[in-house]
């Protein structure tokens, strides 16, 4: 067994070895798979859970005939984001609007079965937003509560129209049936329970329905401290640049800018990274081979002359631009 696997690894494990269904174990070791660090220390077990994953599709397949084996949604772009909520609060009419995607929207609860991923533009970049069933998952939505421990980040949608603070809690207390921890507010469980920290947005939607702003103002009083809030009208269109800065910033990641000696950087095409990153991270990030070969780079940007020479371990910052020599 490799050493640094997380305590989490072992939780899904855990689920692995109880699992009832095909289905549940292959929801088990997705996460196991997600959760292991990547190294060569975990190539063969990487392995391993492959060709379990292998047998076990193939073992659904045969039992549920032309059923999907897994929900699970590939990660595109820097990060993937759950938009989550009770029924009816807005959750795909939000994904419908700010990403390329058309869930269905509907006046009737739980009209969404299934997740629908799409992608929303902020500026340069685009990242993925998952419109996912309402909470508490249905029977049969055992894939759901793994696809949000392994998000990035959630987006919980409160309907600003009534009783908004209930419905926050109502949240809360769901994510928490899943082990999920956004708030930083203490919670009470049995001392062998990890749980998922995990960062959120409680986004109050239909604003134009909160008229007198109280349901709002409440949200705001009884949570900013914790977490970030804001609120949205799809129906009016208010809210939503906002928020998709909101969501950029909440994902601590950079953009910085690559350029050839003599020529400009193109300023429409980004590396996206986390923050933090050195130039051997953005070396590396652009081609593997890149870190080893990397000799010195120029800056512009992060430090006070433009064009200064750096070397790898530089950290970079948001927007700048590199010139990488090999
Ligand atoms: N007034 C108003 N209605 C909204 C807004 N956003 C969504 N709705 C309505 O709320 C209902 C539920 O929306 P939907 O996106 O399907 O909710 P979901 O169940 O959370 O996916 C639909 O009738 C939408 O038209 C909004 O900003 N304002
Ligand atoms: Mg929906």
């Amino acid at each position: 067994m490799p050493a640094n696997l997380p305590p989490q690894y072992f939780e899904a494990e855990k689920r692995f070895r109880t699992a009832k269904s095909p289905l549940e174990k292959i929801a088990a070791l997705e996460e196991m798979m997600a959760i292991m660090p990547k190294h060569k220390g975990t190539d063969h077990l990487r392995a391993e859970l492959r060709s379990r994953m292998a047998k076990l599709t193939q073992l659904a397949a045969k039992k549920s005939g032309t059923q999907r084996a897994s929900m699970a949604i590939e990660k595109e772009g820097p990060a993937q984001i759950a938009v989550i909520g009770l029924p009816n609060s807005g959750k795909s009419q939000l994904v419908a609007t700010i990403t390329n995607a058309s869930p269905a929207i509907a006046e009737y609860p739980i009209t969404t079965h299934s997740a629908t991923p799409g992608m929303m533009e902020f500026e340069n970049i685009k990242i993925q937003l998952i419109d996912t069933p309402p909470l508490p998952p249905q029977p049969g939505q055992w894939w759901l509560p793994p696809m949000l421990r392994q998000a990035d980040a959630l987006l919980v949608m409160v309907d600003l129209s009534d009783n908004s603070l209930a419905k926050a809690e109502a949240n809360i207390v769901e994510l928490l049936k899943m082990k999920i921890v956004i708030s930083k507010a203490k919670v009470e469980v049995e001392p062998e329970v990890i749980l998922w920290p995990k960062k959120a947005l409680i986004i109050g939607s239909k604003m134009d329905l909160d008229r007198d702003n109280k349901d709002y103002q409440a949200l705001l009083s009884k949570y900013k401290r914790q977490l970030p809030v804001t609120a949205i009208s799809t129906k009016e269109g208010t809210g939503l640049e906002e928020l998709r800065l909101i969501i950029y910033r909440m994902l601590d990641i950079i953009r910085v800018y690559t350029k050839m000696p003599g020529k400009r950087a193109d300023l429409a095409d980004p590396v996206v990274l986390k923050k933090g990153s050195t130039l051997n991270d953005a070396a590396i990030s652009i081609h593997k081979d890149f870190g080893q070969k990397l000799k010195y780079a120029r800056i512009w940007g992060s430090g006070k002359h433009d064009g200064i020479m750096a070397k790898r371990d530089h950290i970079l910052q948001d927007s700048d631009v590199i010139e990488l020599h090999l």
